[in-house]
């Protein structure tokens, strides 16, 4: 995607968006750092959901009263600006998902039951979060496909100097990693993977959960097969993401849910599918969410996503600094320049879940666990870190109060 000029970001300004922060937490204001885990959500969108379900709102596909109509038009018109906002060639390779868990899943069902066997290798990588991990090593177990794991470096970057010997282990045909590591922040190289995976007959399936809210998708450019992401990480409702895929594999496919819209004809002995992307939306689907998604995507279009990236580098390298400061602390991840928004790190001696309880107790909000990413943790040779996450509406001053809070943890517990 070429790189363009774009006005900076006011995050103080567009924290006014945002009634979360009208509220404060143990009678203090609230210091959001957990964006990866979900972001908030602002005025535009809420708007958009109580004036659609007032307005609108009536089943989808369905009707051919006027009001079926205007909510199948605004249900679609999400479909095509989400689909913009990734540059897919075609609205109908967008299918709406609950989520990128959905979306991932759906792939390694309906494309690996079908496409995978002994002799086959499925690729993912150390980095990957469990909706990106988990289904492909089940799928590989249920086919008698091989399953491999590209492993990292002390940096948190991706090896890519083993895939030769990946390769040897049989024919390579699904590659999955993630555009950007929830656990670190990494931004992995896809396009470099793409073309790996390609040259050698494989399908490379992008998890994009916690790049589409932060980092500008271009899915031509990825040179990727299928794109997985999560609305209720971009501002957006929860319960409703995407899955694109490139229309021949998804023709092809066979459907992952079967019921209600999805199929062409229902006969005693057999029932032919729909189109895509109907084919892949049976029964009833999130319609509010996929128009409050839109409408997300309508505040983050707006914003600029590299106003947004820009913002979150800002606040990435100045977090580092302050968390340098802060005696006993180990952080994990990459090169600043070489990541998104997220830190994730541990106090020497301290738990990461007390350390997140002392930083609640003063407003700050902060995720400790394994982030779903124990193959990751193995690696780290821990059990947990804690993870400071940055979004649009962040401001250095949050990054101050955890940064005090940090060195409060470290006298009482260290
Ligand atoms: N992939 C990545 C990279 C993620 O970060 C997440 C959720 C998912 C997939 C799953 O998304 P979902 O919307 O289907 O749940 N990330 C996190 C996290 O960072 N901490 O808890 C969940």
């Amino acid at each position: 995607m070429a790189v363009t000029a774009h006005a900076k970001l006011d995050a103080r300004k567009l924290r006014a968006d945002f009634p979360i922060f009208e509220h404060d937490i143990r009678g203090k204001p609230l210091a959001y750092l957990d964006s990866a885990v979900s972001a908030h959500k602002p005025r535009q969108v809420l708007d958009k959901l109580r004036n659609f379900y007032e307005t609108s709102y009536a089943n989808v596909h369905r009707g051919v009263y006027t009001l079926s109509e205007v909510a199948t038009a605004e249900y679609e018109g999400a479909r095509d600006k989400i689909a913009r906002f990734i540059n897919a060639p075609a609205s109908r390779e967008l299918i709406f998902t609950h989520g990128a868990t959905e979306s991932i899943n759906l792939v390694a069902y309906a494309w690996g039951l079908d496409n995978l066997g002994p002799g086959d290798v499925v690729v993912v990588t150390e980095l990957e979060h469990h909706s990106n991990f988990v289904p492909w090593q089940y799928i590989a177990k249920r086919t008698g496909a091989t399953f491999k794991a590209i492993p990292l470096d002390d940096h948190g970057e991706l090896q890519l100097d083993a895939l030769g010997e990946i390769e040897q282990a049989g024919n390579v045909k699904v590659v999955a990693n993630n555009l950007v590591s929830n656990a670190l922040g990494t931004i992995n190289p896809i396009e470099k993977l793409s073309a790996w995976a390609h040259e050698r007959g494989a399908i490379m399936v992008v998890d994009a959960a916690q790049a589409a809210p932060h980092h500008a998708i271009d899915v031509q450019e990825l040179g990727c097969d299928f794109l997985a992401f999560s609305s209720h990480k971009m501002c957006g409702p929860t319960s409703v993401g995407a899955l694109w895929g490139r229309a021949e594999l998804l023709e092809a496919m066979s459907p992952f849910n079967l019921g209600g819209h999805m199929i062409r004809s229902v006969k005693l002995e057999e029932t032919t599918w729909g189109q895509i992307p109907f084919k892949f939306e049976a029964g009833t689907q999130p319609i509010a969410e996929a128009v409050g998604f839109g409408a997300a995507v309508d505040y983050l279009t707006d914003i600029g996503i590299g106003a947004i990236e820009e913002h979150e580098r800002e606040l990435l390298v100045y977090a580092l600094e302050k968390l340098a400061e802060v005696p006993g602390l180990t952080a994990y991840g990459p090169a600043p320049e070489r990541r998104a928004g997220i830190v994730s790190f541990n106090l020497d001696g301290v738990h990461p879940h007390d350390v997140a309880q002392i930083l609640d107790m003063d407003g700050v909000a902060i995720r400790a666990g394994h982030h779903c990413c124990q193959p990751l943790m193995a690696k780290l040779g821990v059990a947990a870190t804690n993870r400071a996450s940055f979004y649009l509406y962040t401001i250095p001053e949050e990054i101050d109060r955890l940064a005090d809070g940090l060195q409060k943890a470290h006298k009482l517990l260290a």
